[in-house]
């Protein structure tokens, strides 16, 4: 589940990114969603509050909770865990069940739940619905958005009802999608599992997995084996394996037990690189394929490249490229956008790579929201070989985030210094996520900001303003003298809710005018920029900066999602400012 505090601006990271974790994070779906359904309940605001800070400790913990509650360790240790939490943890961990969560699930109707998925609503919205209009489905709010009876609510409006409005139509309730992250630590598992089997010799995921698409609908993962029956019963013995949907001779559909669905397809030795190209897609991609083998007198299916009955290629992806007078092009760049053009004239990017990136310049600490320091965090970012950080706690808008005013934030820039002095071997800077307010000012002075190594600019509140305030805000930034890059700058959160509504074609022209840098933040329900603005981005010349925005060590885990997302918009080293040195990154700054 991913239903987290409404509006917070701040992202925790899921714990699923390390299979290590996977447990933690199942534990902390139960408060999350216990949170939420007292939410509507209409419960003590601090109760609700505390199973969300429970939830957030345990996806952010190091500590293997399953096997401390085995072992009979006390939890109440750890920090951020009192004694009803930890009750409740064990509970979780002995039975697999929380009552209090039944119980709610129980009193909540289901269609009261199922509003929580409309982007933009969260639990005290939903809880009005329910109590105020006594609203027990999506069909009935719908309904009541297009009667108007949203917009005579207290502290509601028009704005309200076209989100539903559009969000309901938008949801389609049969065809959910995952955070790539997600879908990708389940099929990698099972993935290497199945490779593990002795008659199993091949195994990739395909689909868009493995274009490393922001969102996954279902995984599709193909095998070459010698005994495909071996397979598929190792595949429905998976322990993420929940239900085995449909078996064939040589294809399997299951559901994993986070609920995506997962086809399973063993493919004969001299066909795997066809039917890798051919279930990798896109579509688009595909027909284009396709079509260039017909202009050859040749037949391209999931089999191989034919002339007449003739298999010519099918055994590696390269060779069908090759056949087809195209170098093999990146899973990543397989939209049907340029990268046909590109391969013909063997002028494919060399597409950024992971270990290319020496620096992280947006990171929390205990500061604001984060959950370790600022040693523990230059520690762990130096074990990943990273040569310089910036940390970048919230600014004093961020109220919820304990975010910080002048006073407090030249006092941490003096601590960071110190710090900075007495550390080996990575380069500690002075920085600062400063709001971009709602009236178009930002939050904080320029005489401070000026004093700081590294200045983020960010839209958190009054995302739905219209496109003139929204504009007018993102000019304030680009232009003002001391900020260096624009951080995610639409907003959106994949799956939740859209981004502002920027001019991009204007935005981008005055980043590229002013000197200003922009983020591609990697967190997985970010990734902001996406891929076709990181591209434009890319061809005005805008150095685009990767950050983890990371609120805690495990937080910098998701760096390999902002470079999926690089790839995706045919980024290279050069075009990505933090490959370089801090002192070559910063002859591209203002
Ligand atoms: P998803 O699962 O919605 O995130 O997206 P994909 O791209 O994984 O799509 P999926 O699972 O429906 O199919 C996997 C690949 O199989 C797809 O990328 C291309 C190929 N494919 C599926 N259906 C067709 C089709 O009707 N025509 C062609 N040419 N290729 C198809
Ligand atoms: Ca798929
Ligand atoms: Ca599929």
């Amino acid at each position: 589940m991913f239903v987290s505090s409404g509006d917070n601006p701040t992202l925790t990271l899921c714990s699923w990114l390390d299979i290590g974790f996977m447990r933690n994070s199942e534990i902390a779906a139960f408060f999350n969603e216990l949170a939420d359904l007292l939410e509507i309940d209409g419960a003590n605001p601090f109760r609700v509050r505390a199973y969300r800070n429970g939830a957030r400790t345990l996806e952010s913990t190091n500590a293997d909770l399953t096997s401390m509650v085995e072992e009979g360790d006390d939890l109440t240790e750890l920090t951020g865990i009192g004694k009803d939490l930890a009750e409740k943890i064990i509970i979780i961990v002995q039975t697999g069940e929380l009552p209090q969560l039944t119980e709610m699930r129980s009193k909540i109707p289901d269609g009261v739940v199922e509003m929580l998925r409309i982007p933009g609503i969260g639990p005290k919205k939903v809880s009005t619905f329910y109590h105020d209009l006594k609203l027990e489905s999506l069909e009935q709010l719908k309904e009541a958005a297009e009667r108007g009876d949203i917009a005579k609510l207290k502290g509601f409006g028009k704005k309200t009802e076209e989100t539903i409005i559009e969000g309901i139509d938008t949801l389609d309730l049969t065809n959910r999608r995952f955070y790539l992250a997600e879908a990708k630590a389940y099929a990698d598992e099972i993935r290497e599992d199945l490779l593990k089997l002795k008659s199993v010799q091949q195994a990739e995921v395909a689909g868009s997995c493995r274009r490393r698409k922001e969102t996954v609908g279902d995984l599709d993962l193909l095998v070459t084996a010698s005994d495909s029956e071996e397979a598929m019963d190792a595949l429905a013995d998976h322990d993420l394996v929940e239900k085995v949907l449909a078996r064939g001779e040589t294809k399997q559909r299951v559901r994993l037990t986070n609920g995506i669905e997962l086809d399973l397809r063993v493919v004969p030795a001299e066909s795997y690189g066809a039917a890798l190209v051919y279930f990798t897609g896109s579509k688009e991609h595909n027909i284009v394929l396709r079509r260039r083998a017909q202009d050859r007198d040749l037949k391209l299916n999931e089999y191989g490249l034919y002339q007449g009955e003739k298999l010519v290629a099918g055994k590696t992806e390269e060779e069908v490229y090759k056949t087809l007078d195209l170098a093999w092009i990146p899973p990543e760049l397989r939209e049907s956008r340029i990268e046909f053009k590109l391969a013909e004239e063997d002028n494919l990017p060399e597409l950024l790579e992971l270990e290319d990136i020496k620096g992280d310049l947006h990171m929390h600490t205990t500061a604001s929201d984060g959950t370790a320091s600022i040693e523990e965090m230059a520690a762990a970012a130096k074990k990943q070989g990273l040569k310089y950080i910036a940390i970048t706690d919230h600014s004093k808008r961020v109220t919820m985030a304990n975010g910080l005013d002048g006073k407090r934030l030249l006092k941490h820039w003096a601590e960071i210094e110190r710090i900075n002095e007495a550390t080996q071997g990575i380069e500690i800077l002075k920085g600062i996520e400063c709001d971009i307010l709602e009236d178009g000012t930002l939050d904080l002075e320029d005489d401070v900001l000026k004093q700081g190594d590294w200045v983020i600019a960010v839209l958190h509140y009054g995302l739905k303003q219209p496109r003139k305030q929204i504009m007018k805000r993102l000019m304030t930034a680009i232009t003002n003298p001391y900020v260096h890059m624009i951080g995610h700058p639409t907003g959106r959160l994949i799956l939740k809710r859209p981004g502002a509504d920027i001019d991009m074609d204007e935005f981008l022209k005055a980043a590229a005018d002013h000197g200003t840098l922009l983020e591609i933040n990697a967190h997985f329900s970010r990734l902001d920029l996406n891929e076709v603005h990181a591209a434009a981005a890319k061809e005005l010349g805008i150095p685009i900066v990767i950050n983890t925005d990371a609120h805690s060590p495990e937080g910098f885990n998701v760096r390999q999602y902002g470079v999926y997302q690089a790839r995706r918009a045919g980024l290279t080293k050069a075009d990505v400012a933090n490959t370089r040195t801090w002192a070559q990154m910063k002859k591209l700054m203002k």
